[in-house]
């Protein structure tokens, strides 16, 4: 497995306010050992006491091990046994961008003895529903990717990666590719696509409209990218690689679509931290069939559907759902065309699935693409 160099951009992505903030961080936990995890505290100890423990970062995990960089080499690691004990409700203790102290030994081999602090992660509950699967850490902003058509637009999947990105402390930037099969749709779905845009415009959120064949927004993109560290996110066949690829050359795997059920092909397998020329890293991540976000709580809801909420202090109950109570305001909003209808509909699915209203482990097994 060959990965490409990216240490050489270490320098230029810890900016020094970050640096001095982990640094300062560091210190102030020392000062409170009660902080610490068994674990850790046996961790630092080790640290102090083994000068040959190594600082290094997590680039991908396989069926192999887990692949640290360390200056410019790549170790393929394997997890202390007193690390694993810790798996509890989390599915993976790992994740790629984790910071980590390794044992080095053999020929670029070695053992993790620590998990460094996160300052973001981008979770999502998994298969079962019963844990919290990482799929990225210590990322500053999730490029939230869909496409229009093929595959179609899902505003519910995208509020799903909005708020985990709130919960995880990211800058969420949404992108819409494949704009260039804009002119050959259908009316309805043009309209969608135009309602669309101009919901999530006015919500605030930074949101660009590209595509890979024509090269339109692929400079804006760049220009966001640089110097930062991100991951994409998105369906399987939204174009998360062919972007990568557009936007700074590189090679990423790209695969077809299925014809008939405009779907992709789950081309690329495994999240892998990636070297982005001029600086600063991306996440490329395999396409995720559906994304149920991690603890979700109806307040989460609440407070990302805050169009909705503008409504609901017209609301006769304080405490209405905007289901089918009486005298709902978001309800009279809905009918008089004043809130759009895709946006009730993203909000109704996150609160059935915050307040376990369906079963939505049931569902996502039955119907596996959000
Ligand atoms: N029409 C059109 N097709 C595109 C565009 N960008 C990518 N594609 C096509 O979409 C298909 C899927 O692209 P990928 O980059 O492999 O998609 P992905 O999101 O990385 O998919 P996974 O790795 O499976 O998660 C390929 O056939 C691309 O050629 C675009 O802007 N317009
Ligand atoms: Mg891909
Ligand atoms: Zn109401």
């Amino acid at each position: 497995m060959i990965f490409m160099r990216y240490s050489d951009f270490e320098e230029d992505f810890h900016s020094k306010d970050r640096k001095q903030g982990r640094k300062d961080r560091k210190l102030a936990q020392l000062g409170d050992r009660s902080k610490f995890k068994k674990t850790d505290l046996t961790a630092k100890v080790a640290e102090i006491l083994d000068p040959h423990l190594k600082r290094g970062r997590v680039i991908a995990i396989t069926g192999e091990g887990s692949w640290v960089d360390c200056e410019g080499v790549t170790y393929l690691c394997s997890l202390r046994g007193q690390l694993k004990k810790e798996v509890m409700r989390i599915k993976n203790l790992l994740a790629v961008g984790d910071f980590v102290r390794f044992d080095p030994a053999g020929e670029g081999e070695g053992t993790i003895i620590q998990i460094e602090e996160r300052y973001s992660v981008l979770a999502r509950t998994d298969i079962t529903g019963r844990k919290e699967q990482l799929i990225a850490t210590n990322i500053d902003q999730v490029i939230i990717i869909a496409s229009f058509v093929n595959p179609p637009l899902k505003p519910a999947l995208i509020d799903r990666y909005l708020i985990a990105a709130e919960k995880g402390n990211l800058h969420p930037i949404l992108i819409i590719n494949k704009v260039d099969l804009l002119s050959d749709a259908s009316q309805e779905e043009q309209a969608r696509f135009r309602e669309f845009l101009s919901v999530y415009e006015l919500l605030g959120f930074p949101i660009l409209s590209l595509s890979t064949k024509t090269g339109a927004g692929i400079e804006a993109l760049h220009s966001l990218l640089v110097g930062k560290t991100s991951v994409f996110s998105g369906q399987s066949g939204v174009g998360k690689s062919s972007l990568l690829n557009s936007c700074f050359g590189l090679q990423l795997k790209t695969g077809p679509m299925d014809q008939k059920t405009a779907k992709g092909t789950h081309t690329t397998t495994t999240a892998r931290l990636i070297p982005l020329p001029g600086g600063g890293y991306c996440v490329d991540t395999p396409g995720i069939r559906s994304f149920g976000v991690w603890s979700l709580q109806k307040e989460d809801v609440l407070a990302h559907f805050t169009d909705i909420a503008a409504f609901a202090t017209d609301c006769r109950y304080k405490d209405c759902a905007h289901r089918k109570e009486p005298d709902c305001a978001v309800q009279k909003a809905l009918e008089e065309g004043n809130l759009s209808q895709l946006r009730y509909e993203s909000y109704s699915s996150l609160l059935d699935e915050a307040t376990g209203g369906i079963d939505n482990r049931t569902k996502r097994k039955q119907e596996p693409e959000t």
